[in-house]
């Protein structure tokens, strides 16, 4: 049995996805972001970074007991070997999915992510903030767009690629025209298409409708942290 420790934010749907895609039995543990649940000590124990989702494998394929784990990318690919479902078999295209996976991770992620946050939830706006991110969100939408000319998904069949990048293409939260990237829109429109895709997001709703930046408590937990606040 596999515990998803879970609130449902772009990285927490990742996971989701993933699970309802193959059809892992999990368990969901909610660790609600807003309200400072990141920062209970049996959490950190098994994700010190303070943020969801991290996840516990109880059964895993390899010795030594239960394996805990954090970083979304990290627990795709953990999932995928164990699965053996979503990545490709053949090596050359594995590590193709592998250099786009670690290309949502380390780019489209924290980039999209800094432009939700000048966007919406800066309490002033800077202009400058806005347009670095803006213009670097349009920039990974194109670099996708481009990788999708004459593919259904990144890398052949639908996979960890796929499902890393999908929560975070959000065209009207990173003020970008989907229209300028046709084939994006279409990829975006068939996974969302996907019943398990479908199913994660209906558990996001059930969880949590309300944004995870809601009020002044949640604000001041997610955005108040610096070195003094890690445990
Ligand atoms: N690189 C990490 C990022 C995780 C992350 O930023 N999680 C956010 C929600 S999407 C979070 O837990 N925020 C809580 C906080 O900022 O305290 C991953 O991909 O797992």
């Amino acid at each position: 049995m596999l515990d998803l420790h879970y609130w449902p934010t772009p990285n927490g749907h990742k996971i989701t996805m993933f699970l309802e895609e193959t059809g892992v039995p999990y368990t969901l543990k909610l660790v609600n972001i807003s309200k400072g649940d990141q920062f209970a000590p049996g959490f950190l124990a098994i994700a010190p970074n303070n943020r969801i989702p991290a996840i516990v494998d109880h059964a895993p394929a390899i010795p030594g007991g239960p394996v805990s784990m954090f970083e979304s990318g990290a627990m795709l690919l953990y999932l995928a070997d164990k699965t053996g479902k979503l990545i490709p078999a053949d090596p050359r295209s594995r590590w193709e999915c592998i250099q786009w996976l670690f290309w949502q991770m380390a780019g489209l992620g924290p980039m999209a992510g800094q432009a939700h946050h000048f966007l919406h939830y800066a309490p002033e706006r800077i202009a400058y903030a806005i347009d670095r991110y803006v213009r670097e969100a349009g920039r990974l939408y194109a670099v996708l767009d481009h990788r999708l000319r004459g593919r259904d998904y990144i890398t052949g069949d639908y996979s960890i690629a796929d499902i890393a990048c999908y929560p975070w293409v959000q065209p009207e939260r990173q003020r970008q025209d989907i229209d300028e990237f046709p084939e994006l829109k279409r990829w975006k429109a068939r996974i969302a298409a996907r019943p398990a895709t479908q199913r994660a997001y209906e558990i996001a709703r059930k969880v949590n409708a309300k944004p995870s930046v809601s009020d002044e408590e949640s604000r001041k937990i997610l955005f108040g942290q610096d070195q003094h606040t890690v445990r």
